[in-house]
C-alpha cells in the first residue's frame, strides 16, 4: 500500500498498481443483465398479461432475452422470481376470506376489504405500525415451488446465474427486486451486484409497468447506470406503461431497444 508519509520516494509502479486497485472497478464497466419475473403465472397462469388491459403476451420476451444473452457479453446475469407464500397480503383470495396478512388501516372497512374485487386496492398498515400502505389485490400468483412460479420453459438459465427471490414476506408486497414496497427490507440483489463490482444494469422481463419499473428506479437510486430494454418487456396496461416510461426517463433510466445493445455495450 502507498505510504503518504514517504511520498518523497514514491515507487511509480506501486502507485500505478494502487491506483488500479482503487479506481479500476469504477472506471471499467461491469454489466449485469437483470431478468425480472419471467414466470408462468404472468404468461399463461393466474396473472396472465394476456388477460390484463394491454393484452400482451409475456412469452414474446423470451426469445428476445435469449438472443440478448448471445449477442451481448454480460459479466453476470440475475434472475428475479416473484416468490409468494400461499397466503399473501397482495392476494384477492386471501382478503376475500378475511385472511388479512397485514392489519387493515383504520380508514379501511373490513367489509369493503372482504368484498374488494381483483385489481381493486385496500389500505393496510405498513410494518412500521403506522404508515398507510395501499395494496393492489392480484389473483393468487407465483406461489413458492409451484408451476406458476417457475420461469418460462424456454428461458435460458445457466448455473452461474444469480437467483433473487422477492415478495416472500406475506405482510408486505415487493414489486422491486431490490426493496419491498415500503423499503423496510431488501432482497439479496444489492449484495450480489456489489460483490461482483457491477456498475451497469440492463433490465428486461415482466411486468414493465410494475416490477420492471420499480426495480429500475431502485437500482438507479442505488447508483447503477440503469437501462431498460423495452422490447424485452411486456406490461399490464397502456396507461400504466406510458406513465411509468415517463417516470423512468425523468429518473435517468435509459430506455432502449435490444437491437441497440450490441452497439452500446
Ligand atoms: C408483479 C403484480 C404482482 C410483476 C408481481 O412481476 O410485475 N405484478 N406481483
Ligand atoms: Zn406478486
Amino acid at each position: 500500500a502507498l505510504d503518504i508519509d514517504k511520498s518523497g520516494d514514491v515507487d511509480i509502479d506501486e502507485l500505478r498498481e494502487s491506483y488500479h486497485t482503487w479506481f479500476g472497478a469504477a472506471l471499467k464497466p461491469v454489466r449485469a443483465l437483470i431478468i425480472i419475473d419471467v414466470q408462468n403465472d404472468f404468461i399463461d397462469g393466474t396473472l396472465s398479461l394476456k388477460h390484463c388491459p394491454a393484452g400482451q403476451d409475456g412469452a414474446r420476451v423470451v426469445p428476445v432475452i435469449n438472443q440478448m444473452r448471445k449477442d451481448v457479453n454480460f459479466d453476470c446475469v440475475a434472475v428475479s422470481l416473484d416468490w409468494h407464500p400461499h397466503r399473501h397480503c397482495s392476494f384477492q383470495e386471501s382478503c376475500a376470506e378475511g385472511d388479512f396478512l397485514a392489519p387493515l388501516h383504520p380508514s379501511q372497512s373490513e367489509e369493503e376489504a372482504r368484498n374488494a374485487a381483483l385489481f381493486d386496492s385496500v389500505v393496510f398498515v405498513a410494518p412500521d405500525g403506522k404508515t398507510e400502505m395501499k395494496q393492489t389485490l392480484w389473483p393468487r400468483h407465483c406461489v413458492q415451488n409451484t408451476w406458476g412460479a417457475e420461469c418460462h420453459k424456454d428461458l435460458i438459465k445457466l448455473d452461474d446465474d444469480i437467483i433473487v427471490h422477492k415478495g416472500t414476506n406475506s405482510r408486505i408486497d415487493s414489486y422491486s427486486c431490490v426493496y419491498d414496497n415500503g423499503k423496510y427490507q431488501q432482497t439479496t440483489m444489492l449484495e450480489e451486484l456489489r460483490s461482483r463490482g457491477v456498475t451497469h444494469v440492463y433490465l428486461c422481463g415482466l411486468a414493465l409497468d410494475v416490477c420492471v419499473t420499480f426495480s429500475a428506479l431502485h437500482l438507479a437510486e442505488e447508483g447503477f447506470v440503469t437501462t431498460v430494454v423495452l422490447d424485452a418487456c411486456a406490461g399490464v396496461s397502456d396507461e400504466g406503461i406510458a406513465e411509468k416510461l415517463a417516470l423512468m426517463a425523468k429518473c435517468g433510466v435509459q430506455l432502449v431497444h435490444s437491437k441497440e445493445l450490441p452497439a452500446i455495450v
